[in-house]
């Protein structure tokens, strides 16, 4: 489908409908966040945002708002408009009904339900859509809806937190806290808006941590522990507040038994992944988070396990908090450890989406 050359105003405004959609953010998934305001002569007459999984869609709140004829009118939203019937009525439906002039579209709908068939529709009813794919802030806004319902694995943010020489401990393993509340904040809004937090049982034998958002954002995670032998302590706190915020933990088919009733008397689902390397485990429940519907997963562990889905390519963002300070010799504790390569041809290219001081 070709892209449609906008003028700076309709970037504006579809720039306007990115950041209403955000506003959705642990609350809509495994929906898209998406936004929408509905225009006319320069100014905006109807905002919305799709507010929680389930419920109305951004279109619908924005045109509701907008109530008056929309002839002279331009529709900007974040997501090609839908055109099945799911949990709620076809956008594309609506929008026939009300009758822009013209509609914006940010990007198009990945679901194989609609995937430009929304556009078609409304163009066959006569309605002109323009498509500008090539606002970042929006394509951004859909890439996790996208791996999950593409790939049927969750979106994989990575976090850490290292010294400006680039070390997340200390030689003795000493890492709380590197860098100030401020990330820390940042770290706990990630926190409650994802489905999983994962960690590694290295980690919780090392730092014992809760894994927790506080305050609570609008979402609670299930707290994820790759413990192949299954030796979280019973007395971790992850253990002891697993019947208030639930834990999984991930293990094979070698787990001490014993230990998994322990475990299982507090509240802790034990899940056991058959495969027989650490590698095709983790592909095996990145498949089970995904099968459950989770469509975002950070990670806060130390460089192995952080390692080892970047070595199975399964790390899709990074959130890299840098401290200003300098804990200097050599590189023992660094946030991905194995996967070393020789070449920087071989390296992984990221790119930066956010930078903030
Ligand atoms: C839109 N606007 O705000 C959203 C869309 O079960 P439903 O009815 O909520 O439909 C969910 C699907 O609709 C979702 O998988 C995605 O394809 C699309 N989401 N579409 O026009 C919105 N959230
Ligand atoms: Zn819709």
């Amino acid at each position: 489908m070709t892209d449609f050359s906008p003028s700076n105003e309709d970037l504006q405004w579809l720039r306007t409908a990115a950041q209403l959609a955000i506003r959705g953010a642990g609350s809509v998934e495994p929906n898209p966040m998406v936004g929408c305001v509905v225009v006319r002569d320069e100014m905006p007459i109807g905002m919305g945002w799709h507010q929680a999984f389930g419920g109305p869609h951004a279109e619908v709140h924005a045109l509701s708002e907008a109530r008056s004829d929309l002839s002279d009118s331009t529709v900007f939203v974040t997501l090609e408009p839908c055109c099945h019937q799911g949990k709620t009525a076809p956008c594309t439906d609506l929008l026939i009904i009300r009758r822009p002039k013209r509609v914006v579209v940010g990007c198009i709908d990945p679901n194989p339900k609609v995937a430009g068939q929304g556009i078609e529709i409304l163009r066959a009813a006569g309605i002109q859509v323009d498509l500008v794919s090539s606002v970042p802030e929006i394509s951004e806004l859909i890439r996790p809806f996208a791996k999950l319902i593409l790939s049927k694995r969750p979106w994989v943010i990575g976090k850490w937190a290292a010294s400006l020489d680039g070390k997340t401990a200390t030689a003795d393993g000493e890492s709380q806290w590197i860098t100030g509340e401020t990330a820390r904040a940042d770290v706990h809004r990630t926190r409650g808006r994802v489905d999983a937090i994962m960690t590694g049982v290295e980690t919780v034998l090392a730092d014992n941590p809760l894994l927790t958002a506080r305050p609570a954002g609008p979402r609670v995670a299930v707290r994820v522990i790759c413990d192949s032998q299954c030796r979280t302590p019973a007395d971790s706190q992850l253990a002891r507040t697993a019947k208030e915020f639930p834990v999984l933990v991930a293990c094979g088919t070698e787990h001490d038994a014993e230990n998994r009733r322990r475990l299982e008397k507090m509240g802790i689902e034990v899940w056991v992944d058959s495969a027989e390397t650490h590698q095709t485990r983790l592909g095996g429940l990145l498949e089970e988070l995904g099968s459950r519907q989770f469509t975002n997963v950070l990670v806060e562990s130390g460089g192995t396990l952080l390692g080892a889905l970047e070595e199975i390519g399964e790390l899709d963002e990074i959130h890299s908090y840098v401290a200003p300070s300098i804990i200097g010799g050599e590189p023992v504790f660094v946030p991905v450890q194995n996967g070393a390569r020789r070449s920087l041809a071989q390296k992984t290219g990221m790119y930066f989406v956010r930078v903030e001081q």
